[in-house]
């Protein structure tokens, strides 16, 4: 019997309630992160054996800042299974980026060194082992990777502190006895592995006493298959403020919006209204499907399913919502280099992209730092494929050919939810973080076929030219390359960066200092990108 702590409780109110009141998973205190099977006690009373990551599950919450450095120690102390983890939406060099190629066996263990280069955003890592992702992570294998900054959120007017709570939703199939056993029949390896209860950061039946305030709830669609589609039981309206790659440019209504496994919706919940002593439920509300999507008798995609009720045990509350949210900068669709099309489907029984399930070995695609390409992905089943890329956010443009108007389609996103038979274009764009990545479907049932993987190459870098004229020095490049800055040294160990404009001569960009007697050494380097 294993009575493991799995999270701390928010110290909010003193009213007891049916059900477990919020876990919230314990931060990161740096030490490694140590995969093991365990005996947790999730269900009050009872022992399920399940994977975590230092005792917890979810794992901990890994809190950090741009401009950190996030190191780590992966330790794989499962008993027979290889391992790696993937830090999903992070935009990692490839070489700690969690490619399946990347696993070490049990008893092993691997370090990370990741820079924070991008804005505040809500990511997650788990599991990425090839062939036992689904298994894993429906396991336990994950937890939640939040990049902070919550001087910029207080100066913005949004919830913090214990208003500011992350929701980690996941299934689990309650017909097996406590245990987190993973054993989808052939049906779920088609359709998914679909559960008919939900955890939220791991707590059954939850809820959470709140006052009568604006509330910031992240939500991860931790499920291995189930698409939520997020809504109150009272159909309350909430806004939807963010997403995959941090916050929107403003906060629009709804009363739903659907959340594919992977994807992350950062939303403002008013429980203005709610008398003390009453609750409201959010849910993942039914929806219709064209095709079956569960086994013949077990959990089907679409089923209604509650997820944490809330009580309004306190009265007041800052009602305060802010009116906007700093602009954008999307990636522009019209620099587009060139379009490039997968095809999702399913034939003899497996799930294929342009007609290829995927292989470790086989690089399908290569793309540049730096050009923007636009990716449009084709549904050619009755099935939601959630499509992912690592190493890079994208914004959606358009659904079927017309541009997109649903409000979650806003801003940046590292997962797309591609409906039935729908087509989807997205606009994106790496970073000069060249290597070995992945590009998959987030049904982690589909995953492990549904998958490809693509380089990313870096542009050459241009050649320098310098001429004396007269008493200037005059340095030249190739001019449509935009990404370099140059800098100058005169030790070749420290480089100064020359933050002016350069001219533009003919097909050149050119700068011109005074010449000196001293030492000048002159380089081009790659602007450092954040997005
Ligand atoms: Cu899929």
């Amino acid at each position: 019997m294993g009575a493991t702590l799995l999270g701390r409780q928010t110290s909010f109110a003193g009213v007891n309630h049916p059900g477990q009141q919020l876990r919230l998973p314990l931060d990161w205190d740096g030490s490694p992160l140590v995969l093991n099977e365990t005996n947790l006690e999730i269900w009050p009373g009872q022992t399920t054996s399940g994977l975590a990551i230092n005792g917890l599950l979810p794992g901990p919450t890994i809190r950090l800042s741009k401009g950190d450095v996030f190191t780590a120690q992966i330790q794989n102390q499962l008993d027979s299974e290889e391992a790696v983890l993937h830090w999903h939406g992070l935009l990692s060099p490839a070489e700690y980026d969690g490619h399946p190629n990347q696993k070490v066996a049990p008893g092993e263990s691997y370090n990370v060194a990741v820079p924070i280069v991008q804005d505040p955003s809500m990511c997650w890592y788990h599991a990425h082992t090839h062939d036992l992702t689904g298994s894993q992570v429906y396991r336990g294998l994950a937890g939640l990777f939040l990049i902070e900054d919550r001087e910029r959120d207080e100066a913005l007017g949004l919830p913090t502190g214990i208003h500011d709570i992350p929701l980690v939703v996941r299934d689990w199939k309650s017909n097996a006895s406590y245990e987190l056993n993973y054993a989808p029949s052939m049906f779920e390896h088609m359709w998914g592995y679909l559960g008919d209860t939900a955890l939220v950061n791991g707590t059954p039946d939850a809820w959470l006493p709140v006052d009568q305030g604006v509330w910031r709830f992240r939500v991860l669609n931790g499920c291995n298959a189930r698409v939520l589609r997020l809504g109150f039981s009272d159909s309350r309206s909430f806004r939807v403020i963010g997403s995959d790659g941090g916050l929107f440019s403003s906060l629009e209504s709804v009363q739903s919006l659907d959340l594919g496994p992977g994807q992350r919706v950062e939303i403002l919940v008013s429980f203005d209204g709610l008398s003390v002593g009453t609750s409201t439920i959010l849910r993942s509300l039914a929806f219709p499907i064209a095709a079956p999507g569960g086994g013949p008798a077990g959990p089907r995609q679409g089923d209604p399913l509650d997820l944490i009720t809330f009580h309004v045990d306190t009265s007041g509350g800052s009602t305060a919502i802010p009116s906007t949210l700093p602009a954008l900068e999307l990636t522009d669709p019209d620099k587009s280099i060139r379009t490039r099309t997968f095809a999702l489907s399913r034939a003899s029984g497996e799930h294929t992209i342009n007609g290829l399930t995927y292989q470790m070995s086989r690089i399908d695609y290569q793309v540049t730092s730096g050009n923007v390409e636009i990716w449009e992905f084709v549904n050619q089943t009755q099935d939601y494929h959630p499509m992912h890329s690592h190493a890079a956010f994208f914004h959606v443009i358009s659904r079927n050919g017309n541009p997109t108007t649903q409000p979650f389609d806003q801003g940046w996103h590292d997962t797309v939810l591609v409906y039935p038979g729908e087509t989807v274009q997205v606009a994106i764009s790496f970073g000069p973080r060249p290597g070995l990545f992945l590009m998959h479907c987030h049904n982690l049932e589909h995953e492990r076929q549904m998958m490809q993987n693509f380089e990313v190459v870096t542009p050459e870098t241009p050649e320098l030219e310098i001429q004396r004229a007269g008493d200037e020095v005059v340095v030249s490049w190739p001019s449509p390359s935009e990404d370099w800055q140059l800098q100058i040294s005169s030790d070749l160990r420290t480089w100064e960066t020359i933050n002016s404009e350069p001219s533009i001569a003919g097909d050149l960009f050119e700068w011109r200092e005074a010449s000196t007697t001293s030492r000048r050494f002159y380089r081009l380097s790659r602007i450092p990108t954040s997005i």
